[in-house]
């Protein structure tokens, strides 16, 4: 099948939009409705995430792992997926390790599995594309039609908050009230993945704080009041920091940001590293760095990708919120762009929180 499509040739720079062939006979076919951008997305096509490869035997990889899709024609399954559906696909495919057999490729333990649009699998920015209906997740949700496009980015939000359930038993964690509302974290980065983690720490109950290391647009700090999250530039004020953290998110991956916030955490302290980019400097961390971890039983945590029940949760999520928040939701959309404006994947947009392509 032919199809326009948006790739790339990892590990090199750059992204072309173009038809290209590809060869696929799968039960369920689906036409996109808006595919989302996101910071691995820029990476790839910066040649700055060495992890990234195209299927084998090829040179390109169509780009894309943040769908929202119209099921256009489906073969019968147990699943109940039909025409005229709404569903994400799910990026990551399994291998054949055991936490790949039981439906947890998100924790694959030899890595030998795939994610479409990042490695060895086509992803989702083309006009057309076909898959299996396991790899397909519903949206029940008619009112959430229009942000669902965010299930993707959220699921893996959902997925660290769950290795925080589990790390956060090593100790009594909550506040002296079991609850969260003293107890403080921070977001570092203010991108769309910082602002989804945002939104989840405050469903928590914690007092959240977002960060950068410059100031913010009007625009996101009027949408980070409204759900109670405070934003300070790190470089300028460290005001707020004098109380320390008992969580912290990275969403930039900057060694040396996230040294200096690991030196911020109170005893018990959880931090989760969840940005990457293979391009940024090397930083030094030295003995009292070490001290520092371990005197305050301070635990680091990598958190990657997530599986079709956090796909589930962030659906319902994202109808709780668009209940709770109304039109912040929708309003994280920044801007809809049209596939042959490939520019965006090379330069951020102003007060941009997510970038999606627009599809019909
Ligand atoms: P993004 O919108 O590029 O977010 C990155 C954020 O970090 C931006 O707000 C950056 O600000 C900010 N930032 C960069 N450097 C610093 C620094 N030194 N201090 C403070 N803030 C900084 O990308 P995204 O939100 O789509 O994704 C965030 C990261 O998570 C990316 O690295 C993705 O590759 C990664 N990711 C991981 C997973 C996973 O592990 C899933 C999805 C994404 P500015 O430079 O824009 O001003 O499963
Ligand atoms: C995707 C994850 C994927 C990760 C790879 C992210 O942008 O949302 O599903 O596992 O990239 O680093
Ligand atoms: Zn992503
Ligand atoms: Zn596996």
């Amino acid at each position: 099948m032919k199809v326009d499509a948006i790739t790339t040739e990892p590990p090199k720079w750059g992204v072309k939009y173009e038809d290209i062939d590809v060869d696929e006979n799968l039960p369920i076919k689906l036409k996109p409705v808006y595919t989302g951008i996101c910071g691995t997305d820029r990476g790839i096509v910066s040649g700055s995430l060495p992890f990234a490869y195209a299927p084998h035997g090829r040179q390109k990889l169509i780009l894309g792992h943040e769908c929202l899709a119209k099921v256009i024609e489906a073969e019968d399954n147990d699943l109940g997926i039909k025409t005229g559906d709404y569903v994400v696909p799910i990026v990551r495919r399994p291998g054949k390790c055991v936490n790949c057999l039981i439906g947890r490729s998100d924790n694959c333990s030899d890595g030998d599995k795939h994610e479409a649009g990042i490695t060895g699998l086509n992803g989702f920015m083309r006009s057309e594309f076909q898959d299996y209906p396991q790899n397909l997740v519903k949206v029940e949700d008619p009112d959430i039609a229009s942000i669902a496009v965010l299930t993707e980015p959220l699921k893996n939000v959902k997925k660290a908050f769950e290795m925080f359930d589990t790390v956060s038993k090593k100790s009594v964690f909550t506040d002296a009230n079991g609850a969260y509302d003293e107890k403080r974290a921070i977001i570092i980065g203010t991108g769309s993945e910082a602002f989804l983690y945002g939104l989840a720490s405050r469903d928590y109950g914690f007092q959240t704080y977002m960060t950068n290391r410059h100031p913010e647009t009007e625009s996101k700090l009027r949408m980070i009041e409204r759900p109670n999250i405070t934003f300070y530039d790190y470089t300028k004020d460290t005001s707020v920091e004098k109380n320390g953290f008992d969580l912290a998110v990275d969403t930039s991956g900057d060694p040396a940001t996230i040294f200096r916030f690991i030196r911020k955490m109170n005893n018990n302290g959880i931090v989760i590293l969840f940005g990457t980019n293979g391009r940024a400097p090397a930083s030094t961390f030295d003995g009292s760095d070490i001290d520092y971890i371990i005197e305050r039983n301070i635990t680091i945590l990598g958190s990657v990708d997530g599986s079709r029940i956090h796909y589930e949760r962030a659906l319902q999520d994202l109808t709780r919120w668009n209940y709770q928040y109304g039109d912040l939701i929708s309003n994280m959309i920044t801007s809809r762009v049209k596939p042959d404006n490939t520019d965006i994947f090379l330069h951020k947009q102003p007060g941009e929180i997510k970038t999606v392509i627009g599809w019909s």
